[in-house]
């Protein structure tokens, strides 16, 4: 099943970065911002959000190609969030994917304007794309437009930012993981399973496996930076004082932050079963981002 997976994935990032690129190229965009756009679709990423979509759909018999466009709108929407992420007035962040962020190699002006493009373009490719129906576009938008909206990411990104200067419980850390990373992952799986023809109860199921998912991908990526720490410091688990930002492994100890995981996996995968979608891509996905190491 690993090499399986490993190919499904593969291949899935080759048609969703191809299919994003064929649009920003195609479009007529002043080439200072189309260069500053293609450089950060370009600079790589796991794309887990648009083949968390796809294999949602094939889930329930649908396929690649009648979900591609709004996972292209969906990974355009992520790679925005990330560039205005790293930016001074938010994480002030030099590096991205091991390469300098797209502020540093353009200038903050060009990033924020290549976000704001790729956030308009988003919903643009949706209105445009042909395979969905006037109904399935007002959905998807209504629903990618809450998620990323100030009810979902980008009310998540200023709690994150407002947590900072504060100590949080593990309640309030929940929240602003499942609202700034949760929320997207949701509607990847989510209108996946829509637009393949799932039934209200089959679309309940995966919600909720895309809330296990959210939480287990973010306890993940908080174990990495632990991870990452210890190596550049050589320092204990725990013992960073330079950076108290609330995490997992901050709040619940390293093993606190594994079990919470495990528990996480095993509610996704549950949660498969009794939809009878255990055998799909979906719960491979799970393992997947749970062990991943970038
Ligand atoms: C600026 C409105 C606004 C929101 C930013 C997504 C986000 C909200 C911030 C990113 C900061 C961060 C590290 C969040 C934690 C989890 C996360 C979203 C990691 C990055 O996503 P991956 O791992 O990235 O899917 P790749 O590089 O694979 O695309």
């Amino acid at each position: 099943m690993a090499v399986q997976l490993n190919d499904y994935i593969k291949e899935n990032q080759l048609i969703v970065n191809q299919a994003i690129i064929e649009i920003v190229e195609r479009m007529n965009i002043p080439t200072t911002l189309k260069n500053s756009m293609l450089y950060s679709i370009k600079a790589g990423g796991k794309r887990i959000r648009p083949i968390l979509m796809i294999a949602s759909a094939e889930a329930f018999g649908g396929t690649r190609d009648d979900v591609l466009p709004v996972a292209v709108a969906l990974e355009m929407i992520h790679t925005y969030s990330l560039i205005h992420d790293d930016l001074p007035a938010m994480d002030d962040d030099q590096l991205r994917r091991g390469q300098p962020t797209n502020h540093i190699q353009f200038d903050e002006a060009t990033a924020i304007l290549a976000g704001d493009a790729l956030l308009t373009m988003a919903f643009q490719v949706i209105t445009e794309a042909k395979q969905l129906s006037a109904e399935q576009k007002v959905t998807v938008i209504n629903r990618l437009s809450i998620a990323s909206g100030s009810s979902g990411m980008v009310a998540g990104q200023i709690l994150d930012l407002e947590a900072e200067e504060k100590q949080i419980d593990i309640a309030q850390l929940e929240q602003i993981h499942q609202l700034k990373t949760g929320e997207l992952l949701i509607f990847a799986v989510e209108m996946g399973a829509y637009l393949a023809g799932a039934s209200q109860t089959e679309r309940l199921a995966v919600k909720q496996y895309g809330h296990h998912i959210g939480l287990l991908f973010q306890i993940q990526d908080d174990i990495l930076d632990v991870e990452g720490d210890q190596i550049k410091l050589g320092k204990q688990v725990g013992s960073d004082q330079d950076n108290e930002k609330s995490t997992y492994p901050k709040l619940l100890g390293i093993d606190g932050a594994i079990k919470v995981k495990e528990k996480n996996v095993a509610m996704a995968i549950k949660l498969l079963e009794e939809a009878t979608i255990a055998n799909s891509m979906l719960a491979s996905l799970v393992n997947y981002i749970s062990d991943r190491d970038a």
